[in-house]
């Protein structure tokens, strides 16, 4: 394991090449005399969370899970920072109990009934989207290392998430990844899925769609940087409603080893005409932190949903960084939902937000982040201002969660599509 791989199990924050390790002990002595809260790591996670306000715009929430509050000011409580979706400005700041909002934050669920999965310190909670009711938990972990959330068929009530833990066991020889998918209403009847593979990340990044029926298909990252043969892969397995009965339907290996294949992975719309959802994946490509050198390429790949097969390949600057991909809606008018494409660019410059014809790969529309902050570590879509296209919430934190890490959020409206960093 090399350092990074020690920061990343310590603090859950990844990188494949990027420097810096967070110093926990500075951070607290400067802590000391906290009066009031010390919101940082802004934009680690971003989800949507349903009319918390009741102005009648959805709002959303942005993990901060290196904050720190008087109540508790010797640890990462971490917030949860509520804004409003109407006027993008913060409606409220809810204190965790532990690194809450690290990783990812989604919800299930529909109306009222929204449910808020989130997770803090090492368990996946789950609350009412709006807050204010005891959290239970749905899960817990044996390190604090990276965990990846999706969820499977989000709106039905049997919905189910996928929780990847791709350090979640330690051997002699490495760590190895599992997937649990989690029924939320029966949490005790989860199930694991497992790689034989030590060092694989198995779980590190996750994606789901609806399939035949009540059936759904689940998509796993692994993009080994770690594994003895450093190939990356992307597995796709059926599941049943509520969760019953995964099963393995295709695994696909990355082009070239050390390529990081597996490092994001989307569920896109059916681009081959055979009736079944397809895929995209992402290799981040490996440079360098030392020299900066590319040693394998970056690419975006579409796959048939059905058999893996390859449909499309781009190729991209590598960055080494897991780049979020979400679906937009279908902006060109040819029958498919374009993928909004995050790129950090922590190495290469600028963060930037490409638009990405999901059939053809090409890149539609192109916006730069603001110069000097994190960018891109998170993002979801929902519908913030009053066209009928989906917009963008980005969260931009240093994968590393270095020292003075306050990470900021942005706004990216489908009217304009250009970045607006939200006011904290
Ligand atoms: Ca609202
Ligand atoms: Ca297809
Ligand atoms: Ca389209």
């Amino acid at each position: 394991m090399n350092v990074l791989e020690v920061s990343r199990a310590v603090l859950g924050a990844f990188a494949y090449a990027a420097g810096g390790v967070a110093c926990c002990g500075h951070v607290e002595a400067a802590r000391a005399t906290l009066q009031e809260p010390d919101i940082r790591g802004v934009g680690e996670s971003v989800a949507a969370v349903g009319d918390c306000d009741g102005d009648g715009v959805d709002d959303f929430v942005v993990g901060a899970p290196l904050s720190a509050f008087p109540s508790n000011w010797a640890g990462y409580s971490g917030a949860l920072l509520y804004y409003s979706g109407r006027t993008r400005t913060l409606i409220r700041t809810q204190e965790g109990r532990g690194l809450v909002g690290r990783d990812c934050v989604l919800t299930v669920g529909s109306g009222h009934g929204l449910e808020l999965i989130y997770i803090e310190d090492d368990h996946v909670m789950s609350a009412p989207a709006c807050g204010a009711v005891q959290p239970k938990p749905l899960a817990c972990f044996d390190t604090r290392a990276h965990v990846a959330m999706v969820a499977v068929d989000a709106a039905s009530p049997r919905a189910v998430i996928a929780i990847g833990e791709p350090y979640s066991a330690y051997t002699g020889s490495g760590a190895v990844g599992r997937v649990r998918i989690v029924p939320v209403c029966e949490p005790q009847n989860s199930v694991s899925l497992a790689d034989s593979r030590v060092g694989s990340a198995f779980g590190y990044a996750l994606c789901s769609t609806r399939h035949r029926g009540d059936a759904s298909l689940i998509g796993v990252g692994a993009p080994s940087t770690n594994s003895g043969d450093r190939i990356g892969r992307f597995h796709v397995y059926t599941v049943g409603a509520g969760g019953e009965n995964p099963r393995l339907l295709w695994t696909r290996d990355g082009a070239a080893t050390a390529d990081g294949f597996g490092t994001s992975v989307l569920a896109v719309d059916d681009l081959d005409g055979d009736e079944v959802d397809d895929f995209m994946v992402l290799a981040a490509g490996f440079v360098q932190s030392v020299t900066r050198e590319v040693t394998a390429a970056a690419y975006c790949m579409t796959l048939s949903g059905k058999t893996g097969t390859e449909l499309r390949r781009a190729k991209l600057s590598p960055t080494g960084m897991p780049a979020p991909l979400v679906l937009l809606d279908d902006l060109n008018g040819d029958g498919t939902r374009e993928v909004a494409r995050l790129n950090h660019g922590e190495l290469f410059g600028r963060g930037s937000v490409d638009i990405v014809d999901a059939r053809t790969l090409a890149v539609i529309r192109t916006a730069q982040a603001p110069d000097g902050l994190n960018f891109g570590s998170s993002a979801c879509a929902m519908h913030l201002d009053a066209d009928s296209h989906l917009d963008l919430i980005v969260g931009g934190v240093d994968p590393d969660w270095g020292v003075g890490d306050d990470g900021c959020a942005f706004t990216m409206l489908s009217s304009e599509w250009e970045i607006h960093l939200l006011p904290r």
